[in-house]
């Protein structure tokens, strides 16, 4: 059965999350044609048990197990070729991103012309919730070096929830990703050597109830090292954007 809209979500230990997701995802797509997969990297909580056992009662639900991966950008590209719906979605399993969003998202998308939504916490009406002082310094720095040094025009390049169209994903702009660390989005538009026409909507990240962040100074390094990696690509980038334009 191919779907209009796979939605992929990372999982590490978000077993107290699944159920509460999958209740908001069922009310905010009631009437729409869609799946989720979460790619679960062998959470020791049973996140991928709970998601396997939900999966025998829902079509809706489907679960990868990666055993000795890690890494939510791999995850969610492992996640994008275990779908087919022309439409897929990248969302964390925390409930930290407002799945209300994504009726809108895949409606822009259908309605031609936009290649990939991001749900945006910078956009003006979105916000970052009960972001402490240091965290939304942290992130708005992140956002600033990201924009800066690569030169992307987006509110919220740092951004974890987005929707796209599959014909996005060639070989060729996926033989390009880094596609390791956490920054998807950003590995995305740094990488892709044609204009991604996008639009940015604004939401409300919500505050974390159950499990724990894995936000810490591994995943600040692995975003350095992307920063760097996609700063240094750039000229190669262009030089092909050159010569797919002669
Ligand atoms: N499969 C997989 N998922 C991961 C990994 N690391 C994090 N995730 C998931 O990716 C999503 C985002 O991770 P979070 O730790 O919530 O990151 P965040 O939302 O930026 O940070 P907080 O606001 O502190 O929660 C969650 O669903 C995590 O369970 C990983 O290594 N593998
Ligand atoms: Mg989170």
């Amino acid at each position: 059965m191919t779907y209009a809209l796979s939605i992929v979500v990372p999982t590490r230990n978000e077993v107290d999350n699944v159920r509460p997701l999958l209740a908001g995802l069922t009310a905010a797509l009631a009437g729409r044609s869609w799946e989720v997969l979460f790619v679960d990297d062998d959470s020791p909580d049973g996140t991928a048990d709970l998601v396997a056992s939900l999966g025998i009662a829902s079509p809706h639900v489907r679960c990868l197990r990666r055993i000795g991966r890690r890494g939510l950008s791999s995850a969610c590209l492992d996640g994008f070729q275990a779908t087919t719906a022309p439409f897929v979605a990248v969302m964390d399993g925390d409930l930290q991103h407002d799945e209300r969003l994504l009726p809108q998202m895949l409606a822009i998308l259908e309605g031609g012309g936009v290649d990939l939504v991001i749900g945006s916490r910078y956009a003006p009406g979105g916000s970052v919730g009960d972001f402490a002082a240091a965290r939304l310094g942290l992130s708005r720095a992140g956002t600033w070096v990201a924009r800066r040094l690569l030169g992307l025009p987006l509110g919220d390049p740092l951004s974890g929830y987005f929707m796209l169209r599959r014909e996005l994903l060639t070989p060729v702009l996926l033989g390009r990703l880094s596609g390791k660390g956490f920054k998807l989005l950003l590995d995305l538009f740094a990488s892709s050597d044609r204009p991604i026409a996008f639009r940015e909507l604004p939401f409300g990240f919500r505050r974390r109830v159950a499990g724990d962040s894995k936000l810490g100074i591994a995943v600040a390094w692995d975003f350095l090292r992307l920063l760097v990696r996609k700063r240094l690509d750039r000229p190669a980038v262009r030089a092909a954007a050159r010569g797919r334009s002669r």
